[in-house]
Parts: structure tokens; sequence; C-alpha cells
């Protein structure tokens, strides 16, 4: 019986790595918000899925070990069409992932970058991941071909957001400067936002211990993303990406949340990058964790990250 054992064990070191390219994929999807999705009908859509929104193949070793990271606090419904859409598109790319909604307590201003650094501490806590997504809750890939894993550079996943139709509610056309840089790469101009790096973003353990995480003074909405693209180009690291077709990925119409104004100190903390980005992030991060959720669709971990 302990050969018998030692066979079971050489088969199971034996499983091939699953292929560069999962030939589980079919391409570009369509992404329509349908409200009537309950979470009963997407815990019966993904029956595979285990506790703390987990799954792996089970016929090959996944090429890398993911972590999801979702900033959030007071989403749900989005959250629910993130899940509805999101853990389809991860088991046909064959990845070992596992799903974090990283949940801030309280009512004082959104941190999304301490959220996100937050993720990375407690993820690693679990298991040995080699890689990073750190992702919006409103935004959905809309080709399976944008794969969520770890490339030589830090990656971005969410190239070309359609915003429906580029108006907001009250009609305008908001310029939007993901479409633009995309636009103006198609036709060859040299890029006035090339470092953008915002809504999903694939970080190697590496990478991310490399830029010292993400930055901890960040309250309200904007800058953290430049902040972080700063910090990777300050390192040497560029930023990779798909094409805008592969690259394509539509975004949950919503209004500003109450709680995440636009930062007015966003610009100045911009400017101090260089000198800040070593004492500042993963370093010196304090936070205390309020919970832990497991359920079949995902991990939620409440954090309190503390107050401006
Ligand atoms: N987030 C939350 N809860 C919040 C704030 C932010 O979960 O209260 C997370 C969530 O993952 C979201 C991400 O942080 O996807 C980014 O925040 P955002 O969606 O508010 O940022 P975005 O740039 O929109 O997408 C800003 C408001 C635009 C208002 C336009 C009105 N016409
Ligand atoms: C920049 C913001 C970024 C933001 C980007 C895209 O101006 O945080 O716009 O915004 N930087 C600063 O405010 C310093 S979007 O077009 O998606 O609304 O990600």
């Amino acid at each position: 019986s302990k050969m018998f054992r030692q066979m079971v064990k050489n088969m199971t070191i034996e499983l091939p790595k699953c292929p560069e390219t999962s030939p589980l994929l079919v391409g570009p999807l369509k992404i329509e918000f349908n409200d009537s999705v309950t979470l009963d009908d997407i815990r019966a859509q993904n029956p595979a899925l285990q506790l703390g929104g987990r799954w792996r193949p089970t016929n090959c070793i996944a090429q890398q070990k993911v972590a999801i990271i979702i900033p959030f606090r007071d989403r749900e419904s989005h959250l629910k069409h993130w899940l509805h859409f999101l853990h389809p598109i991860l088991q046909r790319q064959q990845l070992d992932y596992r799903v974090y909604v990283i949940n801030q307590a309280g009512d004082t201003t959104f941190n999304k970058a301490r959220l996100m650094d937050a993720g990375f501490l407690e993820a690693l806590k679990e298991y040995d991941y080699d890689c990073f997504v750190f992702h919006d809750v409103d935004i959905i890939p809309m080709d399976d071909r944008n794969t969520y894993k770890c490339f030589s550079q830090p990656r971005h996943l969410a190239v070309a957001l359609d915003k429906f139709g580029f108006r907001d509610e009250e009609g305008k056309c908001p310029i939007n400067l993901h479409n633009l840089a995309v636009a103006l790469d198609k036709f060859g101009f040299s890029l006035p936002y090339h470092w953008i790096y915002g809504g999903i973003t694939a970080l190697s353990k590496e990478q991310f211990m490399k830029i010292n995480g993400f930055p901890t003074m960040y309250w309200g909405w904007g800058g953290e993303d430049d902040d972080i693209s700063h910090r990777l180009s300050f390192k040497g690291m560029s930023i990779s990406r798909p094409d805008a077709i592969v690259g394509r990925c539509k975004m949950i119409r919503h209004g500003r949340d109450e709680l995440n104004q636009v930062n007015p100190k966003r610009h100045n903390n911009l400017a101090k990058t260089n000198e800040t980005m070593d004492i500042d992030g993963i370093n010196s991060l304090r936070y205390d964790v309020i919970s832990i959720n497991r359920t079949q669709l995902h991990t939620k971990i409440t954090v309190d990250i503390g107050t401006p």
C-alpha cells in the first residue's frame, strides 16, 4: 500500500501543465447587464466553485496562481454582474484563482489603493499566489482572450473602455482618456497619456514588491492609478497591454459615490511619488481585519484602513 500511495502521489505530480493558450476560449463576448440574474443563478451556473470563490482546473496544472482583488464598498449590484460574467471567463482561462472582495469598513472617504494593498497581503496569507489582478467592480472584459495572468512587465487589461456610447446621465459626452489613448495609438500618434494604468491591472508578486505596493495617501477619487504607473516607471518597468480589440471592456454606468469625491490633493501627491514610494506603501500600511466571509462566489474581507 506504500507503493500504491507513492503511485498516486506520482500521478498527481504528473498532471500536465495547462497549455499557454486555453483551448476553451471563445473570443468576443456579448455583455449585457440583466438585473434579474440572482446569486442563486450564478451559484448554479458555476457548480465547480469551491468555498471562497476558488477554482482550479482538474485535468491540468494552471499556468499561474492568481488572486483577483476587488476594492469594494456598497456596490452589491455591480458585484453580482461581475461574478456572473467573470467566473465563467476565469474558468475558461484555466486559471488557479480565487476572488477577494476587499470591503472598506466604516464611512470615511474611500481609499482604493489601501484596499488593494490589504488584499495583496491577505491573499498571500492563504496561498502562494504568482499573480495579483486588481479589478474595479464595475468593469467587465468583453473578450476572454484578455488573459488574467501576469506577464514579464506589469499588465494593463482594461484597455478600451466602452462607457455606453460615451454619454453620461446628463447626456453629455465625457472625454474618456482610455479611449482617447487607444484611438491615438491606432493612428500612430505619440500618446499624451500612455502611462494610464487603472481599471483592471495585473502584477506579479515580484513586480508588486518592487514598487513597495500601492500608495496609501490617496483618499477619494483619482490619481492613485497614476501614482502606481509612476512607481512602475521609476523602477524601470513598462506597461504591457493586449490590443484594443482583445482589450475591450464594458463599464457599468453609475454616478459618483458620496464617499469617493474627487481628491483635491491628488496632483500634489503625484508630484512626490519618487520621494515617497519607498516609505509609503505595503511597508507602511496599517489596517485591521474586521471579518472574513467565505461563500461559494467570493472571499469577502472587511477591513478598517484608518482615516485621512
Ligand atoms: N468603489 C466601491 N465603492 C465606492 C467607490 C469605489 O466599491 O463607494 C470601487 C469599485 O470597485 C469601483 C472602483 O472603486 O469600480 C473605482 O471607483 P469608481 O467606479 O467610482 O470610479 P470611476 O472612475 O467613476 O469608474 C467615477 C464616478 C464617475 C461619475 C460620472 C457621472 N457622470
Ligand atoms: C486621470 C486621473 C486618473 C483616472 C484617469 C481616467 O485624470 O486617476 O483620469 O479617468 N488622474 C488624476 O486625476 C490625477 S476616466 O477617464 O476613466 O474617468 O484613472
